[in-house]
């Protein structure tokens, strides 16, 4: 029996966070406001569109279709900008030792993010390779709380929902791993992910035993 492993990206393997942060901050500041490292916190696993229209309610903007689809495309140009820029070094602690022993292990693995730019960023860190399924922002039409994201990804690995594990740094990540009845692994503060079955600060805080029951389960 296989045991399937579905990764977030953003926050799990690499802290993009920071950038979809100065883009954003860069486009409320050109319309005229303030944005905050706090309220960025209300955009980790949430998409792009969702991300604006918060953005736009923060500054109390009503945008026509014409404005609000350009400021998505001039966000996403000005974060592209960092992402070309990002290489091995910014992989988060740990994560390459869990997919090398996952990998040792003949675990299948997927990529589960919200983001339309994951190939492009998994290829910049060099991690291409250990997935064997990528679902993403393109493949998606129901963002996260909704779990299709990981129903897709464990239909593509051929494993069971049940039988399928998920790293996420999101509270709507975590939810998402619920209600499509996976094992719920939250990466990050133990409070905010209350709702994960497991919670870690990070991967160099996930020993091999944990792992292998993991594998087991
Ligand atoms: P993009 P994840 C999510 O990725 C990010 O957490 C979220 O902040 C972002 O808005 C979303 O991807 C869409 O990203 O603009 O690149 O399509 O955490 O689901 O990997
Ligand atoms: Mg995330």
């Amino acid at each position: 029996k296989k045991t399937g492993f579905i990764f977030d990206l953003d926050g799990v393997i690499v802290d993009t966070a920071k950038y979809h942060y100065l883009a954003w901050r860069k486009l409320a500041n050109e319309l005229g406001f303030e944005f905050t490292v706090a309220q960025n916190e209300m955009f980790k696993g949430v998409s792009r569109k969702k991300c604006l229209e918060i953005l736009l309610n923060i500054g109390g903007i009503t945008a026509t279709t014409e404005q609000f689809d350009r400021w998505m495309i001039e966000k996403n140009e000005d974060y592209l900008t960092y992402i070309e820029k990002m290489d091995r070094s910014e992989i988060l602690p740990d994560v390459d030792k869990v997919l090398s022993y996952l990998k040792s292990k003949g675990m299948p693995i997927a990529l589960g993010s919200a983001s339309k730019n994951a190939i492009p960023i998994l290829e910049k860190v060099g991690l291409t390779d250990y997935f064997d399924v990528v679902v993403d922002g393109n493949h998606v039409t129901k963002a996260k709380p909704d779990p299709e994201v990981f129903l897709i990804a464990a239909k593509k690995l051929g494993v069971p929902t049940q039988n399928c594990v998920v790293f996420e740094d999101a509270i709507a990540g975590i939810e998402a791993a619920n209600k499509a009845h996976m094992v719920s692994i939250g990466i990050g503060d133990a409070k905010t992910l209350s709702s994960a079955k497991h919670v870690f600060g990070n991967f160099e805080e996930m020993d091999t035993a944990f792992l292998d029951m993991l594998i087991g389960a």
